[in-house]
């Protein structure tokens, strides 16, 4: 494919590689993306309801067991052919994903923009909590722990909706993107801001930006090359 070669051209002379990536990357891995279908008894679920902090409000139990339930489910899987091509390139990694399947696979210093499923901390004091060694539960609601502190309820370390994102990981993020010559964005939607920028940032200071997606996305605009596959199919060909 012309594109793909081309592609793999422009990333083997980068000097300011950045890899942006989304729900996507990991779904080869066996993660479901955060906009399919909820299985089992999650199916009656919508997503983006329950990344909410009203949702957990509202129903701790409900929320903390959904992501108790998802970490267990990453805790199984390993990191796909996608992220250990990311791992082998000279790139800054940015990540929309909570799991921690690129650190797995050897990339170093990702900035996770939307948090993680392994850095719970109290919904009250803000105090991170050390999980104890337990068996894996079962699908369903898990009342959360007591923070060891104030014994407010345990929440998940992750960036839910009308959240600010951490300050430091979007400000690096901001700036890297600005000062790459090639980004790739790899797995993501694109519909959910201020993450939603960084490809639009590196393409708006002159940046070529580079999508791995198997479908269409709103940033396809933005994006130089556009190559429709699978990232684990995609990615080892643009390795140098
Ligand atoms: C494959 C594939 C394969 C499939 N290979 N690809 C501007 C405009 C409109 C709204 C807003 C705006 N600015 C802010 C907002 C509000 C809101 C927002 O963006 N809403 C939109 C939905 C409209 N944003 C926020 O609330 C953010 N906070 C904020 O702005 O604070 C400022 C503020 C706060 C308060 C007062 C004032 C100001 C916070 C956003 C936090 C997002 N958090 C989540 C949940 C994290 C925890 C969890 O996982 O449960 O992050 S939501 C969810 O979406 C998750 C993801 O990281 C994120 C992005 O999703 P992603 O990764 O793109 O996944 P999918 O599933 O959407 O897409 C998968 C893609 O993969 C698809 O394209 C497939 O085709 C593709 N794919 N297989 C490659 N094998
Ligand atoms: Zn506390």
């Amino acid at each position: 494919m012309e594109s793909m070669r081309e592609a793999a051209d422009l990333i083997a002379r980068a000097e300011r590689l950045v890899v942006f990536t989304g729900a996507g990357m990991s779904a080869e891995s066996g993660v479901p993306t955060f906009r399919d279908a909820l299985t089992g008894l999650w199916a009656r679920f919508d997503a983006q309801t329950l990344a909410t902090p009203e949702a957990y409000d509202r129903d701790p139990a409900l929320v903390w067991g959904w992501y108790e339930w998802r970490r267990e489910l990453v805790e199984r899987v390993s990191p796909n052919a996608g992220h250990e091509a990311v791992a082998a390139l000279p790139a800054t990694v940015i990540t929309q994903n909570v799991d921690d399947l690129h650190e797995r696979a050897g990339s170093p210093n990702v900035t996770h923009l939307h948090g993680s499923l392994f850095t719970p901390r109290c919904s009250s004091c803000g105090e991170p909590h050390r999980p104890r060694e337990q068996a894996p539960g079962g699908e369903g609601p898990r009342t959360p722990p007591g923070c060891e502190h104030c014994q407010s309820p345990v929440r998940p370390g992750v960036v839910w909706f009308g959240e600010q994102l951490p300050v430091d990981a979007l400000e690096g993020a901001v700036e890297a993107a600005a000062g790459s010559d090639v980004l790739i964005t790899v797995g993501t939607s694109g519909l959910v801001y201020p993450a939603a920028e960084i490809p639009q940032v590196a393409a708006r200071m002159g940046g070529t930006v580079i999508q791995v997606n198997p479908d269409s996305t709103p940033l396809d605009p933005f994006c130089a090359i556009n190559l429709r596959g699978a990232a684990a199919e995609v990615l080892p060909h643009l390795v140098p």
